[in-house]
């Protein structure tokens, strides 16, 4: 059967046009003799042309991938396409999963949601089309009677306990090579699940719709994860650079599984990565192998240096000590990290977003900083206490973009005083950093930008190439990037 999916992605800062979750289902559906394709829906305007190529594909199914904020685009998209193309629309994802009844209201031309994990219902779904048969009895289905326009919630598939047993993700169904190309980065996603709670995260309630305390973890294998490496980076043309990004919740949870993927990883792969980390999981042991495999960013969010706010708020669970101890254990093994805070939490004061401020400035090892406003997803322990506390503003414009803008109405924190927190964040932390740190910071980040452009690459060209250039870069790069790095190509 043809089969078409689309990823909303309208107003995003990532802008990166990959999907793990459809690369994987996309994937298990070809491996069952399935059509697929796929499209970016990046911007509004697109419309008409995805219509047009989902009618030219004449695909049977359209798949939607959504996350709470871009489900209005997918709507939007879904009636579209019912208005010249019959053909069945279904919807998946986090905000799918977690409120399945907004995505099927009674205006809306998506048929049913799949709910959960979607490798094996969406090909049941697909095999039952195929054959004109009922799929209503599926299993992570959801949908809206007709006749009683009641909800039905079928059961769940059990998780996928064996994730080696997947088919690797179809990645050449996205422009692959093209985000290498432009942003020298290769995404990868191996593992599923974090056992922790925090308050923020809509991870315990992606567990919760399968009666669990939290989204259990799976691990695949090292060498199946390895195996998958070594066969995308053979397709793809990488440069010698270029970051592999492992997109893992936590991609650090298991000491045994890091060390052993650490270890096979520099033997076979070799190659700089970003990975994710928690600070009550960094260790001496720990942050040596990631700096021996090659890590050269560590995304550890910090979310508020404000104790009161990142444990009795947010339900992190990290006290200030383990959270010093962490970024300086980066800090002592060269390994740079990327903190990102939130900011605009209910019961959150000024006072409190200047303490956070002052705290992150003292954390070591912090090469970027990121900031974002906090906004309260559905299923989330904070959403509840948003509504609870009837913080919740009707206030969503046409134009709104989550992370960087409030819904909420903070007694205590004016919306203009957090829009100045969150358009100021980097330079508020500088001010409170030597000359000689804000340096470091704006030419580290300036190459950054640099690099990814035609000039960039004529500097580049010299570093590599020449005497002077040489000495400059194991200076520079000694200095202000991590040592590891400079043994590399800038
Ligand atoms: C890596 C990641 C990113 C990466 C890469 C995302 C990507 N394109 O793959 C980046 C940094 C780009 C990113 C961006 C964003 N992210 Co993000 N991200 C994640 C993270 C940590 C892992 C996602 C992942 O790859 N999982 C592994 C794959 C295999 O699982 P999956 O995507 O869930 O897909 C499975 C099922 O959901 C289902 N499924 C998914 N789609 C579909 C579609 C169909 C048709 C079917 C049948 C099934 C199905 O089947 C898949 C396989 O089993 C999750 C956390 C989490 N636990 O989900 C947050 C998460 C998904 N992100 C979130 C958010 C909010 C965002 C942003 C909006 C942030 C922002 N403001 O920019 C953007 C939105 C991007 C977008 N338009 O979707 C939220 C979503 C919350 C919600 N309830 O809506 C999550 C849950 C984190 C959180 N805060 O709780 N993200
Ligand atoms: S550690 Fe990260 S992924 Fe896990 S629950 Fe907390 S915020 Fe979510």
């Amino acid at each position: 059967m043809k089969i078409y999916f689309v990823y909303p992605d309208i107003s995003s800062f990532h802008g990166l046009p990959y999907h793990a979750g459809l690369a994987s289902i996309a994937s298990t559906l070809i491996e069952h003799g399935h059509e697929v394709r796929v499209s970016y829906f990046d911007n509004i305007n697109k419309t008409k042309d995805i219509v047009q190529d989902i009618r030219a594909f004449k695909a049977k199914l359209v798949g939607f991938t959504t996350v709470e904020t871009q489900s209005r685009y997918a709507k939007h998209l879904a009636s579209e396409i019912k208005k010249t193309h019959p053909c069945f629309i279904v919807s998946g994802g986090p905000h799918a999963t977690l409120a399945p009844e907004s995505m099927l209201d009674n205006n809306s031309s998506i048929d049913a949601v799949i709910i959960g994990e979607g490798e094996r219902a969406v090909t049941e779904l697909v095999e039952k089309l195929e054959k004109g048969e009922s799929w209503s009895h599926l299993n992570n289905i959801v949908y809206r009677d007709k006749k009683t326009e009641h909800l039905i919630k079928n059961r769940l598939n059990p998780l996928i306990d064996n994730l080696d047993s997947l088919s690797y993700p179809a990645t050449e169904l996205f422009p692959y090579q093209d985000i290498i190309n432009r942003h020298n980065i290769a995404m990868f996603h191996f593992n599923r699940g974090c056992p922790y709670r925090c308050g923020f995260c809509s991870n315990v309630a992606l567990g919760k719709i399968y009666d669990l305390p939290s989204n259990r973890v799976r691990f695949r294998s090292v060498e199946s994860v390895i195996d998958e490496i070594n066969a995308t980076l053979s397709k793809y043309r990488l440069r010698d650079d270029t970051v592999l990004h492992f997109s893992d919740d936590l991609f650090t949870l298991n000491k045994k599984w890091i060390t052993h993927f650490c270890d096979l990883y520099r033997e076979k792969i070799g190659r700089p990565f970003w990975c994710t980390g928690r600070s009550n999981l960094m260790t001496e042991e720990i942050c040596a192998v990631l700096k021996k495999a090659g890590c050269v960013l560590l995304m550890m969010s910090v979310e508020s240096g404000n104790d009161y706010i990142r444990n009795k708020v947010m339900l992190r669970d990290i006290d200030r000590e383990t959270m010093f101890r962490s970024f300086d254990l980066c800090h002592k093994h060269g390994i740079n990290t990327l903190a990102t805070c939130i900011i605009g939490l209910p019961f959150e004061t000024i006072e409190m977003i200047e303490d956070s401020i002052k705290t992150v400035t003292k954390l070591k090892s912090i090469t970027s900083y990121g900031i974002n406003i906090f906004y309260p997803y559905q299923g989330t322990y904070l959403r509840k206490v948003c509504e609870e506390k009837g913080l919740m503003s009707s206030r969503i414009e046409n134009d709104f973009i989550e992370r960087k803008g409030s819904i909420l109405n903070l007694p205590d924190l004016p919306n203009d005083k957090l829009l100045y927190y969150y358009n100021n964040w980097i330079s508020l932390i500088m001010r409170h950093k030597l000359a000689k740190e804000r340096i470091k910071y704006a030419l580290r980040n300036w190459w950054q930008v640099v690099r990814k452009t035609a000039f960039g690459d004529k500097i580049r060209h010299i570093i590599n190439n020449t005497r002077l250039g040489k000495a400059f870069k194991k200076y520079i790069m000694k200095h202000v990037w991590s040592r590891n790095y400079a043994e590399r190509t800038v």
